[in-house]
């Protein structure tokens, strides 16, 4: 009787195991044979019915078949397991000759470029590049640079005022100010950074620009010495055909001052659109350094002179990458910026 059953179990089994196509219908199979609840698992409850003499060889047979079937369980697993990761490596095959997906990678600013630019070009020439403070004591960003109080240049309407001594720098100046003070000559330095006019918006003015004034103080500074390095400064950033002219000019805080205009880059001086019919292009102002503005921060006017100048980063990069308005450097449309 116990035989037959058994025998009935594992036929039945076997044949379920066979035709089975998924791992979740072979573990349904194995509850439902082996399981607490399991054909052979009732079976063996069955045993206490069976003659003492008898259990040995039907416990045998219980074995049997629980093996047969485990092993048949096991290797239709191994089987379908591999069978099924064939057809998943048939469905997500990778056709390595699609054209890749495009990396959106971001672009330097104008004004980056531009000033990478020009702190290279000094670098070179063994300039320090150093930064500073944009909210400012009014005394780095005027007294000391011989702009007094009732001076135009600190007229209330170009300037933000925090309190009555401290503003929003208009110059970088103070920043070489604060380094003449700290009194380590010979210096060579530029000081790239944000300054701030009280100013309209418009397609030349921004309340919110950038600069990058320069300083050299040693000994035997003399106009040449500006001229070299400024002249230097104009080829290298504007080509090497660049001529420049110097035209007189006024700043508080050097003397003599001037203004430094290049032959024009786009038409070579014969007049353009560019140039506005000139020939030439204003860029920056200079001056050797007013003996007051050394004396101020401590340095012996008998021993050194210095010269220095400034120019606008947004002016070197409107007219480098011939930008006609300088809010498209403000308005981060990247329409504009991916041109850089
Ligand atoms: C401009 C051009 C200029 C300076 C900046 C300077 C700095 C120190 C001493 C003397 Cl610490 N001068 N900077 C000199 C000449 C021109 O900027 O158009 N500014 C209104």
């Amino acid at each position: 009787m116990m035989k037959e059953r058994l025998q009935e179990i594992r036929e039945k089994a076997l044949s379920q195991i066979s035709s089975t196509d998924s791992l979740e219908k072979l573990n349904e199979i194995r509850v439902s044979f082996l399981g607490k609840k399991g054909e052979l698992t009732e079976v063996l409850k069955g045993m206490k019915d069976v003659a003492v003499q008898d259990r040995p060889m039907v416990g045998q047979i219980v074995n049997e078949t629980r093996q047969a079937i485990e092993e048949m369980l096991e290797n239709t697993k191994k089987e379908l397991s591999s069978k099924l990761r064939e057809l998943q490596l048939k469905a997500e095959v990778i056709d390595v000759t699609l054209p890749a997906k495009k990396n959106n990678v971001g672009h330097s600013h104008p004004n980056t470029l531009a000033l990478e630019e020009i702190k290279k070009i000094f670098i070179g020439m063994g300039y320090e590049v150093v930064e500073g403070p944009e909210v400012e004591y009014d005394y780095y960003n005027f007294e000391a640079l011989n702009i007094p109080a009732n001076h135009p240049a600190k007229d209330e309407q170009d300037t933000f005022y925090i309190n009555d001594k401290i503003v929003l720098r208009t110059q970088t100046s103070s920043v070489q100010v604060r380094e003449m003070e700290r009194g380590k000559l010979p210096m060579r330095m530029i000081s790239p950074g944000r300054v701030y006019r009280a100013d309209e918006v418009d397609a030349t003015h921004s309340p919110c620009f950038h600069q990058v004034e320069g300083l050299v103080i040693d000994e035997n500074i003399t106009f040449a010495d500006l001229k070299g390095t400024l002249v230097e400064f104009a080829k290298e950033i504007f080509g090497p055909d660049t001529k420049v002219k110097f035209r007189p000019h006024h700043f508080p805080f050097t003397e003599p001052s001037a203004e430094m205009d290049v032959s024009c880059f786009k038409c070579g001086g014969k007049g353009c659109r560019m140039c506005k019919g000139e020939g030439w292009i204003e860029i920056l102002g200079c001056g050797m350094v007013h003996p007051h503005v050394l004396e101020m921060s401590g340095i012996d006017t008998e021993k050194y002179t210095g010269f220095a100048f400034g120019v606008g980063l947004e002016r070197i990069a409107l007219l480098k990458y011939e930008i006609d308005d300088m809010r498209l450097l403000y308005e981060n449309d990247t329409r504009f910026l991916k041109q850089f």
